[in-house]
């Protein structure tokens, strides 16, 4: 073999898993190098920076649990927009010196594991090379843009960013004529960005998106949350469904009268944030009726602030578009209010479909849009689409995209069969959509901490995430989501919003504490599912 640099653990990705698990592997003695897209550390926080981008998690729960970083930042916002993040982002670096261990503006296209040494070789764009023992892929489960097959997209004349895409500098809106396709978090988030200066916005609805109020506050720097509390925050966030500091109750909607409910209902509003979401009844994402309850809830508040009935039918129906909360719903602070100005519509695209798009804009079956700006926020190919740009090949040559095309298989939303000595964070069959990404990557850091520190203290070269308990990993996975609400809705966690993709719940639905009981126990029962037998040598 070539002489190629030499490591113990190979990171693609220097967002907060990459910086967590550098930072804890590094101190337990593991000889750590990270391979990044972007010129500079941050993940999603560098990639998205289109006006408004705004974190829905909120701090202090949304940040690495490292004293050295949490001692010596003090956020001023609940929930920080992307230049905080950024500004986190080069604390983080400036205090653990990741930059150090990382190369950047380097996109690793191949990763191979060679069976004769038991290690992985990863390969650049750029031609670059390097070997380690552990292959850790944490790209972030929004890594692979998405833009819908639109029919003479390319006549359009105009400016065109998908979000993710986002040119660094300003592209200003004001005075613009902007078509905006997509209303996730995204959309939302550009949408009260662009209302108050834009000449005229045309937001292109498929589907309403059920936004939370925000509530968002900001915070005296140079008065500080005691960081005393934050051990206790971190060990506790671990604690709760969604990786916060607050969590559904321990009673279904139909146990409390509709005056209880309704009470309840008014207490989690006005705390903005997920609160509406997580720490609503335990039922609200398994029971229909539970879910019509908290839905109507939502419909009767949010209806009467738009001025228009019409258009309040179309963000905020009187019959629900699907569950609530069975699509991720996006936390807005005057997203609603932006469709009372007169420059601002909502174009139903259920009603008047998307048919083309023009030099000037876009065609539907009621008319032409005219726009000189178009923005698409047309989402991601989610969870596993972050490894459709990677060749990952395992034992005896076997493809990773190869093996999840027809049903993605995983063993903890962690590991692959046939994969040995390879992790990935924060990506499928994970709480990866249903939790806070820090408290996830704090949970899956400790465990495969735990996983390399075993391996070293027996000797073990290799692991390889046995066939069965992959099996019966994923069959639960689904099996969860068959008992629960979320196939009703057509949405990223299930992949439906890809055309083509297979439909199947990529998220493990159950929360972060029963993950976290589930990775003990595994840790416990000494590795169950996992093979640490030497890895067999091809035989040709
Ligand atoms: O993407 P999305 P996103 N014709 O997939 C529409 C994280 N994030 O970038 O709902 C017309 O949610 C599509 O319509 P429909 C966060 O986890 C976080 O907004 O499929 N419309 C939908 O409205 C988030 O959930 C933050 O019917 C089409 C939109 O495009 C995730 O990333 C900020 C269409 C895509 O919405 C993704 O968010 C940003 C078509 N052919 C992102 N195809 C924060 O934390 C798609 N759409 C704040």
């Amino acid at each position: 073999m070539a002489e190629i640099p030499s490591y113990d653990v190979i990171i693609l990705g220097a967002g907060f898993s990459g910086c967590s698990l550098l930072y804890h592997l590094r101190k337990a003695g593991y000889n750590v190098h990270i391979f990044e897209k972007a010129p500079c550390v941050g993940g999603t926080w560098y990639w998205n920076h289109y006006p408004g981008a705004r974190v829905d998690s909120n701090t202090p729960m949304y940040e690495l649990d490292i004293p050295e970083v949490y001692n010596t930042w003090n956020w001023s916002q609940r929930f920080p927009d992307w230049q905080e993040l950024r500004e986190y982002f080069k604390h983080a670096d400036k205090v653990l010196e990741v930059s150090k261990d990382t190369d950047f503006n380097t996109t690793i296209t191949d990763a191979v594991w060679d069976e004769v040494s038991q290690t992985w070789t990863v390969t650049a764009e750029n031609g670059k090379q390097a070997r380690a023992k552990f292959f850790l892929a944490c790209v972030g489960f929004c890594a692979k843009n998405f833009t819908p097959d639109f029919k003479g997209l390319s006549k359009f004349k105009g400016e065109v960013y998908h979000s993710n895409e986002w040119p660094e500098g300003t592209v200003d809106l004001s005075g613009r004529r902007i078509g905006l396709i997509g209303t996730g978090s995204t959309g939302v988030q550009i949408t009260q960005e662009a209302g108050p200066v834009c000449e005229e916005l045309f937001v292109f609805q498929r589907t309403p998106n059920l936004c939370l109020h925000m509530k968002q506050e900001h915070y005296d720097p140079s008065a500080p949350i005691d960081k005393a509390k934050y051990e206790e925050y971190f060990k506790q966030r671990i604690t709760s469904f969604g990786g916060f500091l607050f969590d559904f109750l321990k009673k279904k909607a139909i146990e409390d009268t509709p005056e209880e409910r309704e009470k309840l209902y008014e207490e989690l509003y006005a705390q903005g944030g997920f609160q509406f979401w997580v720490a609503n009844y335990h039922d609200v994402l398994l029971d229909a009726e539970s879910n019509k309850f908290a839905y109507d809830f939502w419909q009767r508040k949010v209806s009467a602030r738009i001025m228009d009935p019409k258009i309040a039918e179309i963000l905020a129906p009187k019959v629900a578009p699907h569950p609530f909360g069975t699509k991720r719903p996006s936390l807005e602070q005057n997203y609603y209010e932006q469709f009372n100005r007169p420059n601002v519509h909502v174009v139903d695209v259920n009603a008047e479909p998307i048919a083309e798009f023009t030099e000037n804009g876009m065609r539907t079956s009621a008319g032409e849009y005219k726009f000189d700006l178009l923005i698409l926020a047309t989402g991601f190919d989610a969870l596993t689409g972050s490894y459709k740009h990677m060749n990952i090949k395992g034992i005896n040559g076997v493809d990773l995209n190869e093996k999840w095309a027809e049903k993605t298989r995983t063993y903890l939303g962690m590991t692959v069969h046939d994969f040995p000595n390879m992790f990935f964070t924060y990506g499928p069959q994970a709480p990866t959509a249903f939790s806070n990404g820090p408290s996830c990557i704090q949970v899956q850091t400790k465990f495969i901490l735990d996983t390399l520190n075993h391996m070293r203290d027996n000797k073990l070269t290799s692991f390889n995430a046995t066939g069965d308990a992959e099996m019966e990993y994923t069959t639960q996975i689904g099996e969860d989501a068959s008992m629960s609400l979320f196939p009703l809705a057509k949405s990223w966690y299930m992949g439906a919003n890809i055309p083509g993709k297979a439909v199947e719940m990529l998220n493990y639905i159950r929360g972060l504490p029963a993950y976290v009981d589930l990775l003990d126990t595994v840790e416990k029962e000494n590795w169950k599912g996992v093979d640490f037998a030497p890895v067999a040598v091809a035989q040709n």
